[in-house]
């Protein structure tokens, strides 16, 4: 059967983890701009200055004293600050784009660029402009952009001052943000996400052993902030423009799998899935909060304040396609395990059939096939799978040639299992594999961990060139773009 004629083609990248220019073009201050640099055994830390003006570092927020704030300190490395300089260097990696034969290209932009802190009546022309031009290049080359909204970056202001997502405020400040954006790339942009990985907050309590209840608490209550603004924004962007396509992001792989057929293993996935997944996805598909959401905020002790206007907001906002990112999936048990996996915001028990990465992330293409058919089954709208990839070391030859095998072998086995969920029936619309173009990985804060079919001649410590070389999988996904798919080796 095959790819279907107009199948949307082409990579992935996020504002903070490839622009650099963090302080330019009269752009504000962002929560992602005071994490530091670490590896896969050295946490990312977030820096601070406390009311004394004696300066720390805390590896989560929660860890962050009372009465400090988080700032730039001298002496840190900050990898978002330059990043790989996509800022100044969009021209030259939208042609390499367009050499590739992409049909999309998923980008973010930042909120910080628009709105310095968030709370400005005007929004900043400098930032305006330069994401109209990279619109208007992509345009050049007949490359659909595919917005992110919020990628994991809100104006440091706004965490500082008003408590962030906690605050009901955002909400009306996200409207006034997306109504901008809007109205001022209409005719230029026509598929927006309105938040990346919504659902991922609900996952970091079990990232962190010793994450605060009532933190957990919090959790709910920002997540039902964000909910609404995207119920609103979708709700807006279709006022503005009918055509426009607006979908909602979900951290889609997380412990899928049962580790054994005990019942009780099978029952303990069941909820771990409508807790990390579907009680996200379903208010932003469906329009209400699903019937275990009761359950759940017993579970944690969580009152929320949800008003007749919320209720008719998230009716009347309900997306028009799915999205999600799929790198590797999980197991979960209610049994004593000893071997344990690493994965994009999901931990827990080793799958023996499974190969895993050198950051512990799972190999599952067969996983694709078997979410995309749960959340097409449960939702019957149409699906983009908008990040997946590998992050491998890569070495670049004297010659300037990089052999990524593993990284083709990768793609090629989930672009197999797009294919058959295609034949299974699934209204599978794209695929924008992750950090098409190298850039920093927001876990780990290193280059080293590399997913681009473009290199990025720069090292974990800051140090290069930022020359970009085409690497193997580059030719390669030119080919299968060329051949809708059918040429896989
Ligand atoms: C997702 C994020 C991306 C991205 C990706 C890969 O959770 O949406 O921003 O970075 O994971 O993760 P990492 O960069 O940590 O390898």
């Amino acid at each position: 059967m095959g790819f279907p004629k107009n199948f949307l083609w082409g990579g992935a990248t996020a504002a903070n983890q490839c622009e650099g220019g963090w302080n330019e073009g009269g752009k504000g201050l962002a929560d992602s701009d005071v994490k530091t640099s670490g590896t896969l055994t050295e946490p990312r830390y977030i820096t601070y200055i406390d009311a004394e003006g004696k300066t720390g570092k805390a590896v989560s927020e929660y860890d962050i004293p009372a009465n400090a704030k988080k700032a730039v300190i001298d002496g840190y490395y900050y990898p978002y600050h330059e990043a790989i300089d996509f800022y100044h260097r969009y021209k030259e990696d939208i042609a390499l784009f367009a050499e590739m034969g992409f049909k999309i290209f998923r980008m973010s932009i930042a909120w910080t660029r628009i709105f310095p802190n968030g709370i400005e009546e005007k929004p900043n022309q400098a930032g305006l402009d330069f994401y109209r031009n990279v619109f208007l290049e992509l345009k050049k080359y007949g490359i659909e952009p595919l917005v992110t909204i919020q990628h994991y970056d809100v104006p440091l202001y706004l965490e500082e001052n008003l408590g962030g997502w906690k605050n009901r405020e955002l909400i009306k400040l996200f409207d006034r943000y997306t109504e901008t954006i809007f109205t001022e790339y209409k005719g230029l942009v026509k598929y927006w996400l309105t938040f990346n990985e919504i659902n991922s907050v609900l996952m970091f309590k079990n990232l962190f052993s010793n994450y605060p209840m009532e933190k957990v608490k919090e959790d709910f209550l920002l997540l039902h902030h964000q909910f609404v603004a995207s119920a609103r924004a979708v709700k807006r962007a279709h006022e503005i423009d009918p055509t426009f396509l607006v979908g909602c992001m979900i951290a889609g792989g997380p412990s899928t799998y049962p580790l054994t057929c005990d019942p009780k293993d099978v029952i303990a996935t069941q909820s771990r899935l409508r807790e990390n997944i579907y009680y996200a996805a379903d208010v932003m598909v469906r329009g209400e909060y699903p019937y275990f959401a009761e359950h759940i905020w017993k579970k944690y002790d969580v009152k929320l304040d949800i008003t007749e206007q919320d209720r008719e907001d998230l009716k009347n906002g309900t997306v028009d396609i799915l999205t999600y990112s799929y790198y590797s999936t999980s197991c979960c048990t209610t049994h004593e395990v000893t071997e344990t996996a690493g994965g994009n915001l999901n931990m827990g028990p080793k799958n023996p059939y499974l190969s895993y990465s050198e950051w512990g992330w799972s190999f599952d293409a067969d996983g694709l096939r078997y979410s995309l058919n749960e959340y097409y089954g449960r939702y019957q709208i149409p699906i983009m799978v908008v990040e997946n990839g590998l992050g491998a070391i890569d070495t670049l030859e004297n010659d300037g040639s990089i052999h990524d095998n593993y990284r083709i072998e990768y793609i090629k086995a989930h672009i197999k299992a797009m294919d058959q969920a295609l034949e299974d029936g699934v209204d599978l619309r794209g695929y924008t594999p992750w950090g098409c173009i190298d850039l920093v990985s927001a876990s780990t804060g290193e280059m080293k961990k590399r997913y681009g079919f473009i290199y990025v001649d720069k090292d974990n410590n800051g140090n290069g060139t930022l020359d970009r070389y085409r690497k193997d999988s580059f030719y390669w996904y030119k080919k299968v773009i060329a051949s809708n798919g059918e040429e896989l080796d």
